[in-house]
């Protein structure tokens, strides 16, 4: 006899009911589609159904019957480990499907292999969206940011779902249709880098207000909840503040101060950074924020240096609020510029891959359900409303205004940090980036003659049009 399960008519299947498989599925559930559930372990779909029964969430045991339970075309969510994974599960559900039928990708995989599985299964006539997922397992559950990349036309069949479970900000789903083939997944990785930059810059921040500006870590919750009231309100500046007041559980004082100073990254990161440098864009913050976690793990070399290289003198600032408001205006000032770099490097890809990435719409899904939502982000989709050809996000009048207001507090706070002994390498980044970019001679010139004397490389002149080769009069051998 047949199990009641495999008589159940379902919407929509999900594949891989992990953390993040088993979230959306009850969130889909909970919106009203009915959900069949697959997991490769069995074990782990009983769990779900145990643990979380709900009308409209299914099981199913093998992917015949899951595939079985839909109507025709046919949608399923993989959310499984990127990677080798994804190939496996597509490997097999590809033969129980049918042309028009859809697979979507949730998982972080990383764009190449969308671009590849999309052109794979586009020439069998199903549609592959890969699908950028943030948020984590909160935002999964209740509402996360959603990017979608793949066919169009076949976007309409997957919107309902999508749009339904993803967050809203200001009543709007915070999920749209990004492009073709890796877009969803690209906009996904840099969405992660843009996460890693912000981050390392509210550290830098920590540390410039901790070790220059002394503050107690009860100042610095007042501090951060203040900042969470103006434009620096985002999710990681409250959940900052939520962190300094956290109690230890296991020690006196709070746990910010008994974590090790040691931090993960699973490479999205990474990804960006190897990317940009493949796009030929600066993406030196999102760079910088990866060091600065590789630097951090390097635990026993840093142990043992620390006995060898001479301690900075302590200069701590004059004035504690006045420093603590630098503080703010440097941080939100470099937070523009990581921003305008991760929307540079989006540019340069929606023209290398010929994605049409509509940027003000990418800002405006990220305002909520994702780590990186901030009420800057409303800004960020005017200037690209006012402007869809902007060429760089500095150039907009109010981020340009931003910048200008702030550089000062960005430079003063960094000379301070540098005098401490503070690394701050993202922050120095920005500055870096709004030096280079306003076009303060950044020693080319230099580089030039260099490589025209040893390599004959030739080079271009300030005062007259052409290349050319000087003889720099020695052997160059
Ligand atoms: P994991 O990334 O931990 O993957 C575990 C799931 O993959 C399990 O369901 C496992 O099945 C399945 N799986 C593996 Br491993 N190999 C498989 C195979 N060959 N065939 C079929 N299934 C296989 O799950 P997750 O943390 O829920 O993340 C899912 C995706 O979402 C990942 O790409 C992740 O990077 C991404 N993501 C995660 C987060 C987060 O906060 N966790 C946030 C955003 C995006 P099993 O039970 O049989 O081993």
């Amino acid at each position: 006899m047949k199990e009641e399960y495999m008589m159940q008519k379902t919407d929509i299947g999900v594949i891989g009911l992990a953390v993040m498989g088993r979230s959306l599925a009850l969130n889909m559930a909970d919106h009203g589609f009915k959900v069949g559930g697959y997991n490769r372990s069995r074990e782990v779909t009983d769990a779900l159904v145990k643990e979380h029964p709900h009308d409209n969430l299914v099981p199913f045991y093998d992917l015949e019957t899951l595939v079985a339970s839909q109507e025709r075309p046919r949608r399923f969510l993989i959310m499984v480990k990127a990677g080798k994974p994804v190939d496996m599960v597509i490997d097999q559900l590809v033969l129980l499907l049918d042309k028009g039928d859809m697979i979507l990708d949730g998982g972080n995989s990383f764009f190449e292999d969308t671009r590849r599985r999309e052109k794979r299964l586009k020439a069998e006539g199903i549609y592959y969206f890969g699908t950028g997922v943030s948020g984590g397992e909160h935002g999964a559950r209740f509402g996360p940011s959603i990017m979608p990349g793949g066919e169009e036309s076949a976007y309409r069949h997957i919107a309902p779902v999508l749009e339904a479970v993803a967050a809203k900000a200001q009543g709007e789903p915070c999920c749209a249709y990004m492009g073709p083939d890796g877009a969803g997944h690209y906009v996904k990785m840099v969405h992660n880098g843009i996460e890693y930059a912000d981050m390392q810059l509210i550290a830098e921040a920590y540390l410039l207000l901790k070790y220059a500006g002394n503050y107690t870590n009860e100042e610095l919750a007042d501090l951060f909840e203040e900042w969470n009231e103006g434009e620096l309100k985002s999710y990681l500046i409250e959940i900052t503040a939520r962190i300094f007041r956290e109690a230890d559980d296991y020690a006196e004082g709070e746990l910010v101060d008994h974590i090790l100073d040691s931090a993960g990254q699973k490479g999205t990161g990474r990804w960006t950074s190897l990317e940009s440098l493949k796009q030929g864009v600066n993406v030196s913050m999102i760079t910088a924020a990866c060091n600065a976690r590789i630097m951090s793990n390097r635990i026993a070399e840093r142990n043992a240096a620390k006995a060898l290289i001479k301690e900075a003198a302590k200069q701590p600032a004059a004035d504690k609020k006045a420093f603590g408001e630098s503080v703010r205006k440097g941080l939100y000032t470099a937070k523009i510029v990581a921003y305008a770099q991760g929307f540079d490097l989006l540019r340069h890809a929606s023209s290398e891959y010929g994605w049409d990435l509509n940027y003000g719409r990418i800002a405006s899904i990220f305002r909520a359900g994702c780590i990186i939502q901030a009420q800057f982000l409303d800004d960020i989709t005017k200037a690209f409303e006012n402007d869809s050809e902007l060429s760089n996000l500095m150039l907009d009048s109010y981020f340009l205004e931003g910048i200008n207001s702030g550089k000062g507090s960005l430079q003063s706070i960094l000379c301070l940090g540098i005098q401490n002994g503070i690394p701050l390498p993202a922050m120095s980044q920005a500055e870096a980036y709004i030096d280079a970019f306003r076009g303060t001679p950044t020693g080319a010139n230099l580089i030039q003659a260099q490589r025209d004397c040893f390599g004959a490389h030739t080079y271009e002149r300030t005062d007259r049009e052409g290349v050319f080769h000087h003889d720099w009069g020695q052997d160059n051998e």
